[in-house]
């Protein structure tokens, strides 16, 4: 309404004006045209009657004048008409004259153009004409016209003028009003574009074509130069984060407010136990769950894992849920039950017998067997189901954990289209020769790519990826963008390196390193100089416990000083010991240790101290503060969190790395000492320089290593990818909007 005012209202002041400037104008023109249109009347008439007017005058019959006018006037204008044969003379007039008008007074009348009589009946024109005739030498004619036909017509015309105005008035406010209307609604949705934030600027920034076409080149060089900008704001601004489960909880505010997110893993953030008549809550250590949770607490979300406790199914409601933390409840485990053969096929056959040797390049051969796979394909489409239950909206943010769940992705993009689905494969990608083999490659394949987001440790697995998608499935891979393009959908190829939680939780550094290192000593009865290395590993053969106790056995015969002055102890955790491959494994690495402690018999304390057990986190960190070395030596690693732990251990900046080049964490951690774990001669030496590096180089070395993890922790691992996922919404939401193609 107040819109219309707006502009109806000027254009009625407009009218108005007219209405009052140009009608008087029109009326004064108009009366101008009609005095000057019945005086040439007058002198028709006046020329017309003076014959017959003659004629009576000389015979004398007034009476007939007066008739003879009388006839006359019944013309409608002519109002009345006189006869003054002199000043002096007595006027012969019609019946309507004006009494005001008489001979006497006719010179007042007189005049080229008529006068104008006002009149009860309206105004009247009189005319006064000379008699042209000789007979009648002073004779004047007075013909008085009736003008209020002019008035009417005046009238009339001023209100046929007012509806035509008045008419075009509505004719022109109504098309203003809609081209207004219209305008204004641009303007409108312009202006809440831009409050959103969503002009043209915003939409080059978001890769989206512009609406006009004449701005689609400019748009496309823009375009490159916002992303180059973002890509470098994201840099800075990642740079100025202090990563923490505070900043993951504030982007998940800010970016991702009241978004419903579910995790999905095989091992559970927390296992209820049985242990007599009590129930025992265990927290396995993992950097995943440490990343994980701070998100999971914010958002209330949803993890879904296998219920492999003793007393998981104890503790469940009837949806098979328990909201955990157990001390302070604030999400919820969807727990999945997985039947002996389910497990035996899924996670110790296809995942850990075929998918786990055919990723890492440890020379142990894959196994596949269809039995395995048809497990593996139940399993998947079970938490996919579950999933699917669990999600609150149609479009949840999935978090899918590892190599378990290769197909899960596009089981859940069938279920939920809108879904932003992220898959973490924690292991290495082989290259595509090697990837070959899986006899299912191109489903696994398939259903990776059923995510929006899958992230590796390295780029170097990235591109493997990549280059296999390339090989062996038709899809549409952009290499600049690292993006690929199948069945439709969109899969970006991610670099996420994991870490650790940074600072360290503090009861791990409790302990003053002086301490950890006399009462490690102690325990393990040796003398409180004697030099000491550290390994701790699962006992898989894949982290290269032989090619490390080969290298300690070259060591002492390179170096025999340290034949007594050094021992090595692993920390080997069990795992995995339902699979043949693991338990030979042990087998081989506890008879090694034995052959070599047997070799140097007799001098001194042993050169390798092998615990085959879990231990806690806190005194893992107590033999890492103990140590002089650490040994990692992984034949093929995604990333290896050992390396970073030991790193994390050292507050004091001691202690020397020795990292296998096979690792992710090596790419990170160059002031490491990089070795090749096959190399036994070249992991010796590097020993010796570990056991003889002074303090100093010790000191730059680590520190160098420690602002790295420190910097790059495993909340920044999590949180950029939800930064990734939440810019991912936001854009598909801006698509769903435009109905246009992103660039
Ligand atoms: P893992 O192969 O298990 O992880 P790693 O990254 O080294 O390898 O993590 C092992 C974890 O187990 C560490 O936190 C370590 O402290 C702990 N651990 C090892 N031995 C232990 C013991 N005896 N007792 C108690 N705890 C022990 C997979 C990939 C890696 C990748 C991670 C995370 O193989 O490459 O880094 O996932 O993505």
């Amino acid at each position: 309404m107040k819109l219309s005012l707006r502009f109806v209202l000027p254009l009625i002041l407009v009218l108005a004006a007219i209405a009052y400037i140009v009608a008087p104008l029109v009326d004064q023109l108009t009366l101008r045209w009609f005095m000057r249109d019945l005086d040439m009347r007058s002198s028709l008439i006046a020329n017309t009657i003076q014959q017959p007017l003659l004629d009576l005058l000389e015979a004398d019959r007034k009476s007939r004048i007066v008739d003879f006018f009388n006839n006359i006037t019944k013309d409608e204008r002519l109002y009345a008409i006189g006869y003054c044969a002199s000043p002096a003379g007595k006027e012969l007039v019609s019946r309507s004259l004006p009494s005001v008008i008489h001979c006497a007074n006719l010179d007042r009348w007189a005049g080229s153009n008529g006068h104008l009589l006002p009149s009860a009946q309206g105004p009247l024109l009189v005319s006064v004409l000379p008699m042209t005739s000789s007979a009648a030498p002073e004779g004047r004619l007075v013909l008085v016209h009736d003008m209020s036909f002019i008035t009417h017509r005046s009238e009339e015309t001023k209100r046929y003028l007012f509806y035509f105005f008045m008419g075009l008035a509505l004719v022109i406010s109504l098309i203003t009003v809609i081209v207004a209307q219209l305008s204004w609604r641009g303007w409108m949705s312009g202006v809440r574009s831009l409050l959103r934030g969503e002009g043209l600027l915003w939409q080059l920034a978001a890769g989206v074509q512009p609406s006009m076409p004449e701005f689609k080149p400019i748009a496309r060089d823009l375009q490159r130069l916002v992303r180059e900008l973002e890509a470098e704001t994201r840099a800075r601004d990642e740079d100025q984060i202090t990563w923490s489960p505070e900043s993951l909880r504030s982007i998940l505010h800010s970016e991702l407010r009241g978004e419903d997110i579910i995790v999905v893993s095989n091992r559970e953030p927390y296992l209820h136990q049985r242990a007599g008549e009590r129930i025992e809550i265990q927290r396995p250590a993992s950097g995943l769950v440490t990343a994980l949770e701070p998100i999971m607490r914010a958002c209330s979300g949803t993890w879904i894992a296998h219920g492999s406790g003793t007393a998981d199914r104890e503790v469940v409601d009837k949806h098979d849920r328990v909201a955990v933390p157990p001390e302070k409840p604030a999400y919820q485990i969807r727990r999945v039950w997985l039947s002996q053969e389910e497990e035996a096929g899924y996670y110790y056959g296809f995942s850990n017998e075929g998918l786990w040797p055919l990723c890492h390049i440890a020379h142990v051969r894959p196994t596949f067997r269809t039995s395995d796979w048809d497990q593996y394909v139940a399993v998947n489409r079970k938490f996919a189901k579950a999933v699917v239950t669990e999600s609150r909206t149609k479009n949840p943010i999935v978090l899918v954990q590892d190599y378990h769940f290769a197909l899960l992705p596009k089981m859940i993009r069938d279920e939920l289209p809108d879904a932003t689905i992220i898959a973490f494969w924690h292991i290495p990608w082989p290259n595509p020769e090697s990837f070959a083999i899986c006899p299912w490659r191109d489903q696994v394949l398939e259903g990776l790519l059923g995510s929006s987001i899958l992230g590796f440790h390295t780029q170097f697995h990235c591109n493997n990826f990549v280059d296999t998608v390339d090989r062996f499935i038709e899809a549409r891979v952009d290499r600049e963008s690292f993006t690929v393009s199948f069945g439709g959908k969109l899969t970006a190829v991610r670099r996420y390196p994991i870490s650790i939680a940074w600072p360290p939780e503090a009861e791990m550094l409790q302990k003053p390193v002086p301490d950890c290192r006399s009462s490690i000593r102690q325990m393990l009865n040796l003398p409180a100089a004697h030099k000491l290395g550290i390994g701790v590993d699962r006992l898989d053969y894949t982290k290269g416990i032989m090619e490390r106790f080969r290298a300690i056995e070259r060591l002492l015969e390179l170096n025999p000083e340290w034949i007594g002055q050094f021992t090595f102890v692993q920390v080997a955790a069990p795992t995995r010991s339902g699979i043949e491959e693991y338990r030979h494994h042990e087998t081989q690495v506890r008879e090694m240790a034995i052959r070599i402690n047997a070799r140097f018999d007799g001098k001194g304390p042993p050169p390798i101290v092998l615990k085959v057990e879990y231990h806690e986190p806190r005194e893992i960190y107590e033999y890492f503060r103990a140590a002089d070395l650490c040994f990692v030596s992984s034949l093929h690693d995604g990333m290896n969190l050992v390396a970073k732990e030991f790193v994390a251990a050292r507050d004091d900046n001691r202690g020397v790395l020795i990292l296998s080049q096979f690792t992710g964490a090596a790419r990170e951690l160059p002031e490491a000492l990089i070795v090749n774990p096959y190399d036994a001669d070249q992991c010796a030496a590097a020993m010796h320089i570990a056991l003889t590096m002074p303090t100093e180089e010790q000191r730059d070395r680590m520190r160098l290593m420690r602002g790295l993890v420190a910097e790059f922790n495993v909340f920044r691992w999590a949180g950029r990818m939800l930064l990734d996922a939440a810019a991912m919404r936001r854009r598909s939401r801006l698509i769903d909007k435009t109905g246009r193609e992103v660039t």
